[in-house]
């Protein structure tokens, strides 16, 4: 169980800027601190460098004019960054996204019902002999992500910081995100199979 940190709204403004503030220089696209529409790197290590580029709510992944990989047109993407989010010596994509249901076509056996909910993801991949490969695939958020960067926090190893906001019901099983509601932040590493939580900052008397 991880101990939330309270802290004061202005104290807690200062410290999330403070951790914020590096990426936001790097950071191009109007959403906000660590939002991104463009970059590029070379995240398979092969010399040539990629461009990423998010263009209604659509991500492309290419190499000069050779496109290596866009996102599905069903996903309405968000936002996206490089970095080596689960810590194993290579950069990876992470992306956010709004989709149906939690899974793809081939559901796991524990699943029985058919999952219509609309809700935002978490995908991470890596490329590798040109193709994008699924590293991890979050089920449905329990809450939507507002914006997040990948960052070593703490001086051990990069990590997941991420703002999650609540969702908004707009119909049925539709969520959206809900725009008025506070936002919390909280820090994730990867754990072998997955991000384990370890650091939650709240509003003090939320
Ligand atoms: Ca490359
Ligand atoms: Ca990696």
């Amino acid at each position: 169980m991880v101990k939330p940190v309270k802290f004061s709204r202005v104290v807690r403004i200062a410290a999330i800027l403070a951790i914020l503030l590096t990426v936001s220089v790097s950071s191009t696209g109007t959403g906000g601190i660590g939002f991104r529409t463009r970059a590029e790197g070379d995240i398979d290590g092969d010399g040539m460098t990629e461009e990423y580029i998010l263009v209604d709510h659509h991500l492309i992944v290419r190499e000069g004019e050779k496109y290596l990989w866009q996102s599905p047109g069903d996903w309405r993407v968000d936002n996206f960054a490089l970095g080596d989010v689960d810590n194993d010596g290579t950069v990876n994509l992470a992306l956010t996204l709004w989709k149906e249901g939690s899974f793809g076509s081939i559901k796991p056996f524990w699943q029985t019902a058919e999952d219509t909910s609309y809700k935002h993801h978490l995908f991470v991949y890596r490329l590798q002999n040109k193709a994008m490969k699924q590293v991890w695939c979050s089920s449905d958020l329990d809450r939507p992500i507002v914006s997040f960067i990948i960052r070593d926090v703490d001086g051990e190893g990069p990590s997941l910081v991420v703002e999650e906001g609540k969702y908004r019901k707009v119909s049925g099983e539709r969520y959206a995100l809900d725009k008025k509601a506070s936002v919390r932040t909280t820090v994730w590493r990867w754990d072998e199979w997955g991000f384990r939580l370890i650091k939650l900052y709240i509003f003090e008397g939320e």
